[in-house]
């Protein structure tokens, strides 16, 4: 069974008005993820050793193994942008009640948390990825990765959350302000409520 690029949850111009252009989904989703999404089948498709694995069991088999870096770039990002796609909403920005007790209580404030996420973010060098986790001990942390990594395989926590710091997923709307699209995507993009829904199922 081929991996296919999932549908976004609402209209490529949907965040438009919030920053977040429909000439950036045309881009974003339907040619860079879809392109990692191909690259994935092909590469599954010439290797028996992978054929039948779930997306989460080839990240992992092919995490630090030289020989299948090509796999872990092309599936964590997959994966990556999946969880990016729903970490956004046309009513974003909005945190709900037991989110927003949970966030109080780890960082203080909810002006701390966003602080926090932004800063890692913007301190990711080159391409990435910022994530909100909850981690093994029941606490919401945030932190980064680089390329395709994820916390999957990292072991710092489930994803609650995340946004892209690759170019392409600011340069089209906020051109080199990577610090004004994480402030935009805090603010009115962030699926506040897909965050809570994580952390209630974990
Ligand atoms: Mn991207």
């Amino acid at each position: 069974m081929a991996f296919e690029l999932p549908p976004l949850n609402f209209s490529p111009n949907a965040l438009a008005e919030l920053g977040m252009s429909q000439e950036t989904f045309e881009y974003h989703h339907g040619k860079h993820h879809n392109t990692y999404v191909v690259a994935l089948n092909g590469l599954v498709e010439k290797n028996p050793a992978l054929q039948g694995k779930s997306l989460e069991e080839l990240i992992k088999m092919s995490y630090n193994n030289a020989e299948l870096t090509p796999v872990f770039n092309n599936a964590g990002q997959h994966l990556n942008h999946s969880q990016f796609w729903d970490s956004l909403s046309p009513k974003g920005g909005k945190l709900p009640g037991k989110l927003e007790a949970k966030i109080t209580e780890d960082f203080g404030s909810v002006d701390a948390f966003k602080e926090a996420f932004k800063q890692a973010g913007v301190t990711q060098f080159g391409s990435g990825w910022a994530w909100l986790v909850l981690s093994p001990e029941g606490k919401l942390k945030v932190t980064k990765s680089a390329n395709a990594s994820t916390p999957l395989v990292t072991g710092e926590g489930k994803v609650l959350l995340t946004y892209d710091v690759w170019e392409h997923a600011y340069y089209i709307d906020f051109r080199n302000r990577r610090p004004d699209y994480i402030s935009n995507f805090l603010d009115k993009l962030a699926n506040y409520e897909f965050a809570e829904a994580n952390l209630l199922a974990a």
